[in-house]
């Protein structure tokens, strides 16, 4: 017996043994029991008469389900906003000359250590449900802006206690080496140790870090520290991603992938070695267009390498106030297929099965498979590909999680 069963849809599965694009079955059931799924397939194939098969039938006339969208890469706990830099960078500024002058990042550093935890959670939380509300189930935070142990901390507990407000499902990532505080701006040493040492051991210690992550780049930090950070990662049995080869090519990706990372994000400007190394290790390549569309960069990841060499594409919003300000899932999909190439259904793919992924969470959620979690999306639409096609526009009819 079905707890609830969902007919008269479509599936876009997002299966990824499925041959159909979109993994799609037309005519299709989705059949719940205990908040996961157990029946995926034709409303022709069900073993019996709906009402005698399941608690609850819902006829869906003709809607397409998809799985709840994935946003595996924000840093959505903030306070303040950049608005001044966009302008500083309209009359010529550019982003690195903006990080070398104090602002950028630590300009949000400032704003974030000066606010309250409940103030940084009301923040996150209406950002979470303005995610949810277009379809995003499960969505990815990062710290990154306290770098400090308690500020660091203040931002992973606001996050949680947002997440948990909301009803959102959220991965939690350490980023203390995003940038050098101010206070060790004459002691990186020191600073990376720190960040590798007690400060991990603090927040890890609270249950608040699901994964490692590091900004490696000229403006963030050098392979060799990221080296530092990723050992003690390991060492706590945390798995690491890393934003890697975003504005320059220091080897961020080829390292992400000597630690098997869960993914390398932004990646711009990898080649073809670094495409090998994920290929090789698993590790997923997260494309963030919002980014490059704000930063108007003009080198794009290598999507043909990358399709070459069969590593997973995730697609997600980067959201944060300096380089992608960008809450719209379904724009970020666009994007992804307007400004890198992808296919509708590779960008529809990046937001849910590769998302997954890149989260270590594809054996749970992703797709409209038998036995993941219920988490999925109805939507009022003719086909798949309108949810990448309609920039922005109307966001899902209906909204599961756990079923
Ligand atoms: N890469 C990014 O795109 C963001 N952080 C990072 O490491 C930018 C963060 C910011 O500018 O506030
Ligand atoms: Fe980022």
């Amino acid at each position: 017996m079905f707890d609830a069963l969902y007919l008269d849809a479509h599936l876009a599965t997002l299966e990824a043994a499925s041959p159909a694009p979109y993994g799609a079955i037309a005519d299709g059931a989705l059949g719940l029991k205990e908040g996961r799924i157990v029946y995926v397939g034709r409303c022709a194939d069900l073993p019996g008469p709906a009402e005698a098969i399941a608690k609850r039938v819902v006829r869906l006339d003709g809607a397409w389900i998809t799985p709840g969208l994935i946003d595996c890469h924000t840093h959505l706990v903030f306070a303040g906003d950049r608005a001044n830099e966009f302008e500083m960078r309209l009359n010529g500024a550019t982003y690195a000359d903006i990080a070398r002058a104090g602002g950028g990042i630590l300009s949000t550093v400032r704003a974030t250590r000066a606010a309250s935890v409940d103030e940084l959670t009301r923040l996150a939380a209406s950002r979470m449900l303005g995610l949810l509300r277009a379809g995003v189930t499960t969505l990815e935070f990062k710290s990154g802006y306290g770098l400090d142990a308690p500020s660091e901390i203040k931002m992973l507990e606001a996050g949680t206690a947002a997440a948990r407000a909301v009803g959102v499902r959220a991965q939690r990532t350490y980023l203390a080496l995003h940038a050098l505080p101010p206070e060790y701006a004459d002691d990186r040493r020191s600073y990376v140790r720190h960040a590798a040492g007690d400060m991990l051991e603090m927040a890890h210690a609270r249950g608040l870090v699901d994964a490692v992550d590091a900004f490696c780049e000229g403006i963030g930090f050098t392979p060799e520290e990221v080296r530092e950070q990723f050992d003690a990662a390991r060492a706590c049995g945390l798995p690491v991603k890393l934003h890697a080869e975003q504005l320059s090519n220091l080897g961020g990706a080829g390292l992400a992938a000597h630690y098997a990372a869960l993914s390398a994000d932004h990646l711009e400007h990898a080649n073809a070695a670094d495409v090998a190394a994920m290929a090789r290790s698993g590790t997923v390549a997260v494309l963030l267009p919002g980014a490059f569309y704000f930063l108007k960069e003009t080198k794009k990841p290598p999507v043909d390498l990358l399709r070459t060499h069969k590593v997973r594409m995730a697609v997600a919003s980067d959201f944060n106030p300096g380089s992608s300000p960008v809450l719209e899932p379904r724009l970020v999909m666009n994007m992804a297929a307007t400004l890198f190439g992808l296919t509708p259904e590779e960008a529809l793919a990046g937001m849910t099965r590769n998302a997954a992924a890149a989260l270590g969470l594809d054996r749970e959620i992703g797709s409209l498979t038998i036995g993941k979690k219920a988490d999925f999306c109805v939507w009022r639409v003719a086909s798949p590909a309108e949810l990448v096609y309609w920039i922005g526009g109307e966001g899902p009819e209906r909204i599961f999680i756990d079923g």
